[in-house]
Parts: structure tokens; C-alpha cells; sequence
């Protein structure tokens, strides 16, 4: 038997999302979001299902930090939705938006849970998409002067601030490939949002530098990784490709100043440019205090001629998948959080997503016996543990999530909660993965 153990100041948490859980969509003065529009576009959601409700947050948030309390978290990470603060994105602010958030981060410190706060999770003001979005460069003053408001208003509470949740989904997710909002295909587009939101997001930590405030700030990409299927020297680099596109793309301009080059080089060949001003890159390369990561997946590439952006493929080799199609591969979170230590040094990381979508239901005894969630975290548990013993400096540990909620353009169909939302009566049950938690904490690991 192994005794897999955490440090005493390991932060566990859980992580949710504001269109995700709040609802109350016209409520106190929130403008539309590119959410809002996306999820009415008929053909976009699954379902047709939109964010109006969700899991009702906005009302219910005091049975939510009950339920973290019950759990045991020290940290509880969730997003601010930029049009309930600045509801048309530019000018009034709306204090009844504020007050909303007042009552959630007081809640959480009165509970002994630390606030961990996202500023972008993918609700952008629908007034900013009419003028262009992440496109135009004035959307970055925008975003800047909305940090400013909330860093005022919560500076003093909030000592953890996470600029941006997975910038390669609000750029090539959501402007190329065109499954979230706003919904484009556009790579030479997807190209300008991904340098728009990282110098965004370079300017939000000189902003925060510059008030002073008694906390930490970084960025949270989502990271993959992606092994040849074969050593064939082509096989090689398609996976590198692969690699660099989701992961070096968005954390070596976030930890370096740059570019991975070859990838500059490539995106040239298809006639795409970043769209880099002057003193950008440094802008960008600001120090952080940590790097967040979200990881849910790995698998396998090989090459392919004029198959997709990079000439390649992704080959089933067997993996169990989840619920919605993603491959589990425990291993490849230590491959890639190792990977990053060694090209990125000695940077904090907090895992600041990580979790299983499966097909749940309230069992006839009352509990929801999600078997595969349980497997799921204690086989990512073990690899943070191998992380550590590593000495890579993994600080924490957030899942997704704490609630069922608005999986995107899944809609509702698809849980990733280690607690059950009843859509109906929005009644929550914490399922057999919370207690599995629940214990991890409490005992501060396990035995395999
Ligand atoms: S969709 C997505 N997720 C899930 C979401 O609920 C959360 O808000 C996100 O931070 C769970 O974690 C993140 N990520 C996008 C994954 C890429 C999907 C690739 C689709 C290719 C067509």
C-alpha cells in the first residue's frame, strides 16, 4: 500500500464559472453577454439550452458556500461577469453588480474560504462584440478599466486574481474553430484575439502592480498534451505542432516575451501574422505570480497531410473516455506540469481546473454514484502527488467543478459537477466524488 499525501498548505478548491452557475440573466441592471446572444443563435446550443437560470447562483450562493464549507476547501475560484459590473462595457458602472459580488466574496471569508477571482470566463459585454470584440485593440482599455473597478472594489479581499480563463478557447475556440461564442471561423481573427486578450492580460497585472494590493495575480491556460504515435520523424513534429498550438502558443509569450517561433514561422506559411505592436511582447511577458493551469486530456497524434491547421491527426490508442468524448490520461498530467517546470523554471502552479463530464442520475436510494468521476480524480490525485515528490512547485488544486452547470455549447447535458444540479427544482446533491474529496482533505490524502 502507498500512502498518497499533500502538504499541510496545499490549497484544494473547487472552480465554478458566473454564466455558467448564476442565471438571473436580466437581473439588476447585467447587460447582455456574447453568451446570452451565442446561446439564443438557434443551432448553437445543444438543446437549444441557454444560461438564463443555470444553477441559479445568483440566488442560491449561500447554499453554494455551504456546501464548500462542507467540503472542507480552503479556496474557492469563480469568474466576475464583466456585464454585471460595466453592463454595456464601456462607461456606468452598475453597483448592484458589485453588491452581488460583495455578498459572495464576504460569504466565502466568513465561511474561512479564500476568494481566488476570474476576471474573464468568456462573458464579454455583447455592446463590445458590436464594435469587434478581442478584434479591436480599444476592447483592451475596455477590459482595463473594468479590472480597475473590481480591484478597488475587492482588492483588499481578493488576495488570488486570475486575469483570463483559457485564452486558446476565447481565441481559436471560439473565433476559428466556432464552437463557443462569438462564434467565428476566421484563423487570421482567432490570431488577433489570442495576442489582443495575452496583452490584456499583461496590462491587467501592471494595473494591479500599480494599486499596490496585498495579493497575487497570474492567468490560467488550458493544457494538453498531445504524443507522437509513433517515432517516425513526421509523427514527431505533428504532435509538436500540436503541442505548441495549444500550450507554448499561449504560456511562452505569458512566461517569456515570445512566440514559439516555429509556430510564427507556420502560421506565415498560411498567411497569417501576429498582429504585435511595439513593447507588446514585453507588455505580455510581465512577471507573474503563478501560472494556473486547466487539464483535462492527452492522447495521441501522428501526421497526416492536409489534415487540419497542422497536418495531423488524433489517434485513438485505446484510452477510456468521459462522458463527453475526452480521453483519460492521468500520466499526461504529470508529462506536461513537468514539461512546464523544466522550459518555464520554478514558477507556482495551481491546477486551477480539473474534473470528469459523466452521465450522472439521482439513484433510487438518493446518492449519485459517479464511479468513473471517483476513479478519475484519485488517478489525477496520484499524478499530483508524483508532481510533488518532483519538486515541481505545484501549490494547489481546484476541481471542476463544484456544480452541474451550463457546459457551453453542451448546455446542460453534459455534468462535470462533484455535485448534482436538478435543472427542475435546482436542487443540489452532492455526489459520491464530493465525499471522496470531502475525505482527501479531511485526511489529507489517501492509500492505494
Ligand atoms: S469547454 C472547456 N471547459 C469546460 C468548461 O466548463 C470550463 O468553463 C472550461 O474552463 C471544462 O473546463 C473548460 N474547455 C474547452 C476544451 C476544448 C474543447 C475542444 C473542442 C474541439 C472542437
Amino acid at each position: 500500500m502507498t500512502r498518497i499525501s499533500f502538504p499541510k498548505d496545499f490549497v484544494w478548491g473547487t472552480a465554478t464559472a458566473s454564466y455558467q452557475i448564476e442565471g438571473a440573466y436580466d437581473e439588476d441592471g447585467r447587460g447582455l453577454s456574447i453568451w446570452d446572444t451565442f446561446a439564443r443563435t438557434p443551432g448553437k446550443v445543444v438543446n437549444g439550452d441557454t444560461g438564463d437560470v443555470a444553477c441559479d447562483s445568483y440566488h442560491r450562493y449561500e447554499e453554494d458556500i455551504a456546501l464548500l464549507k462542507q467540503l472542507g476547501v480552503s479556496s474557492y475560484r469563480f469568474s466576475i461577469a464583466w456585464p454585471r459590473i460595466i453592463p454595456q462595457g464601456t462607461g456606468e458602472v452598475n453597483e448592484k453588480g458589485l453588491d452581488y459580488y460583495r455578498r459572495v466574496i464576504d460569504g466565502l471569508i466568513a465561511a474561512g474560504i479564500e476568494p481566488a477571482v476570474t476576471l474573464y470566463h468568456w462573458d464579454l459585454p455583447q455592446a463590445l462584440q458590436d464594435k469587434g470584440g478581442w478584434d479591436n485593440r480599444e476592447t483592451i482599455d475596455a477590459f482595463l478599466a473594468y479590472a480597475e473597478v473590481v480591484f478597488k472594489a475587492f482588492g483588499d479581499k481578493v488576495k488570488s486574481w486570475i486575469t483570463f480563463n483559457e485564452t486558446w478557447c476565447v481565441s481559436f475556440l471560439s473565433n476559428f474553430i466556432g464552437v463557443h461564442a462569438p462564434g467565428h471561423t476566421d484563423l487570421q481573427l482567432a490570431t488577433n484575439v489570442a495576442h489582443h486578450c495575452l496583452v490584456a492580460h499583461g496590462r491587467t497585472v501592471q494595473l494591479y502592480r500599480s494599486l499596490n494590493l496585498p495579493g497575487q495575480i497570474g492567468t490560467t491556460h488550458n493544457l494538453s498534451w498531445s504524443e507522437p504515435y509513433t517515432t517516425r520523424p513526421e509523427d514527431v513534429e505533428a504532435a509538436r505542432r500540436s503541442r505548441a498550438w495549444g500550450n507554448e502558443w499561449f504560456l511562452e509569450p505569458t512566461l517569456k516575451g515570445s512566440y514559439p517561433s516555429f509556430m510564427v514561422d507556420w502560421f506565415r506559411g498560411k498567411g497569417i501574422e501576429v498582429p504585435i505592436l511595439e513593447g507588446d511582447m514585453e507588455t505580455i511577458g510581465q512577471p507573474i505570480d503563478f501560472i494556473g493551469v486547466n487539464f483535462y486530456t492527452g492522447g495521441c497524434t501522428r501526421y497526416k497531410k492536409d489534415s487540419g491547421l497542422f497536418d495531423s491527426e488524433d489517434v485513438q490508442v485505446g484510452f477510456d473516455q468521459t462522458f463527453i468524448g475526452w480521453n483519460v490520461y492521468p500520466e499526461a498530467l504529470y508529462k506536461v506540469l513537468s514539461w512546464l517546470h523544466e522550459e518555464y523554471g520554478d514558477i507556482p502552479i495551481y491546477i486551477t481546473e480539473n474534473g470528469a463530464c459523466t452521465d450522472d442520475h439521482v439513484a433510487e436510494d438518493g446518492g449519485v454514484h459517479d464511479a468513473q468521476r471517483v476513479d478519475y480524480y484519485r488517478k489525477h490525485f496520484i499524478q499530483c502527488q508524483r508532481l510533488i515528490d518532483s519538486g515541481v512547485p505545484l501549490k494547489g488544486y481546484y476541481a471542476w467543478s463544484l456544480l452541474d452547470n451550463f457546459e457551453w455549447a453542451e448546455g446542460y447535458a453534459k455534468r462535470f459537477g462533484i455535485v448534482h444540479t436538478d435543472y427542475e427544482t435546482l436542487e443540489r446533491t452532492p455526489k459520491d466524488s464530493y465525499y471522496f474529496i470531502q475525505k482527501v482533505i479531511s485526511e489529507g490524502g489517501f492509500d492505494v
